[in-house]
């Protein structure tokens, strides 16, 4: 049987937050569904699908996943980046979920079958002093989840990453250009240490808990406080340092014992080799939606279980419920799966998208729907139109431009 693109279209909704998703039609009547989401360029994934992408796809076998993704990959002069990537992802989730619809069986399958029945899923506790996050562990433990990502506002620093003014979601862009946020990392690295210890003891030994750094230290400053959080026993430590720095890692690493988790802004196998086969990183955060998707990232999964490094993959608001199931299926086939970030969509969102995965008691499961099994209301999503958003911008107090 032959089987043919015979068109495809990027839809852009807002409904609280702008979701890119793309959409390949075949002459089987068969779609598929991918996430191209990426916070703050979605129209600059948008042009690239648009421009290139779709017209090359139409005519191509939808099954030929691992060719069609060399195409866009090998093909390209002008490799990796987090826009093409982004786009690469969704063509290649569109294509398994076609993939899977055509066999009449859900992803899982394909990738392996099930290695489990459901997935280990962290939440976010964000306060904006220590005792309010505190109390916001507590809500997460309450609903049942045993893996908590512990944030909070720093005394002396105005803003933090991460840590809304308005608690009720998480939305890290801003609506128009970036707004400057002022840091401090000696004002970290004295309050953090002392956060966790109070959160270890209130809650105790068996709760998960996790932090995310955003890559705000220097290697040696990192290793400070992966040295220091070793009594609270971490899940992990995300984004110590910039990540672009692979060699960095290895400072830290000679110092503590504490995991290290990194690469949620990622794209490519070529992001992680040092770290990999040094072993100096414990958990991959690259997400399906930005590294290349299920045929990338089956990869550097298999390639990072060779050094005992799972997976934990990056799984915020602005990544789109297609990549969240997908991910869901993905991580409940392969062996060396580790943990899963989870932060529910807001029911505006949910109204958008028709989802296939639940919530229940610390775990994510999917149903048998075939392929990846989400699908999206278009007459909903047109009432939600595209709004710019961007990342704020850090400088240190004397106004020094400060990393991501
Ligand atoms: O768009 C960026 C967010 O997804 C990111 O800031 C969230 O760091 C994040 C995390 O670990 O979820
Ligand atoms: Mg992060």
């Amino acid at each position: 049987m032959l089987m043919k693109i015979t068109d495809a279209r990027v839809i852009v909704t807002c409904p609280g937050r702008n979701f890119v998703t793309l959409k390949v039609y075949t002459d089987q009547g068969i779609y598929g569904l991918g996430d191209a989401t990426l916070n703050g360029m979605e129209k600059a994934v948008t042009a690239y699908l648009e421009s290139f992408c779709i017209p090359a796809l139409i005519g191509k076998d939808p099954r030929n996943t691992e060719d069609i993704w060399h195409y866009f990959y090998r093909g390209s002069y002008w490799k990796r980046g987090s826009v093409t990537m982004a786009a690469l992802s969704a063509i290649d989730m569109a294509l398994w979920d076609i993939k899977g619809k055509t066999l009449d069986t859900p992803l899982y399958n394909l990738l392996g079958g099930k290695s489990r029945e459901k997935v280990m899923v962290y939440a976010h506790a964000n306060g904006k002093t220590l005792e309010d996050t505190l109390e916001k562990v507590g809500l997460e433990k309450e609903k049942g989840f045993l893996a908590v990502r512990v944030q909070s506002g720093i005394p002396g620093i105005d803003s933090t990453y991460g840590v809304a003014k308005d608690s009720s979601f998480y939305e890290p862009a801003h609506k128009g250009l970036p707004h400057v946020e002022y840091w401090d990392t000696s004002k970290y690295l004295n309050f953090i240490p002392l956060l966790f210890e109070k959160v270890r003891s209130a809650f105790g030994d068996d709760l998960h808990l996790l932090h995310d750094v955003h890559h705000r230290c220097m290697p040696i400053e990192a290793a400070r406080l992966a040295k220091e959080l070793e009594p609270f026993h971490l899940f992990w430590l995300e984004d110590p340092v910039s990540g672009e720095l692979q060699e960095g890692l290895r400072l830290i690493r000679k110092q503590s014992s504490t995991p290290i988790a990194i690469g949620e802004v990622f794209n490519t196998i070529y992001d992680y080799t040092t770290f990999i086969t040094e072993q100096l990183i414990d958990y991959i955060r690259m997400p399906l939606v930005h590294g290349g998707g299920i045929t990338h990232l089956k990869k550097v999964a298999d390639f990072a279980s060779v050094y005992h490094i799972h997976t934990g993959f990056h799984g915020a608001t602005d990544l789109s419920p297609v990549n969240l199931a997908a991910s869901i299926h993905f991580n409940m086939a392969i062996n060396n799966f580790g943990i899963q970030e989870y932060m529910p969509h807001q029911d505006i969102v949910n109204e958008v998208f028709r989802i296939n995965y639940r919530y229940q008691e610390g775990f994510l499961s999917v149903d048998d729907t075939p392929g990846i099994g989400v699908d999206l209301d278009e007459e909903k999503a047109r009432k939600y139109p595209y709004a710019m958003g961007s990342f704020p911008v850090n400088r240190k107090a004397d106004g020094t431009m400060f990393y991501w």
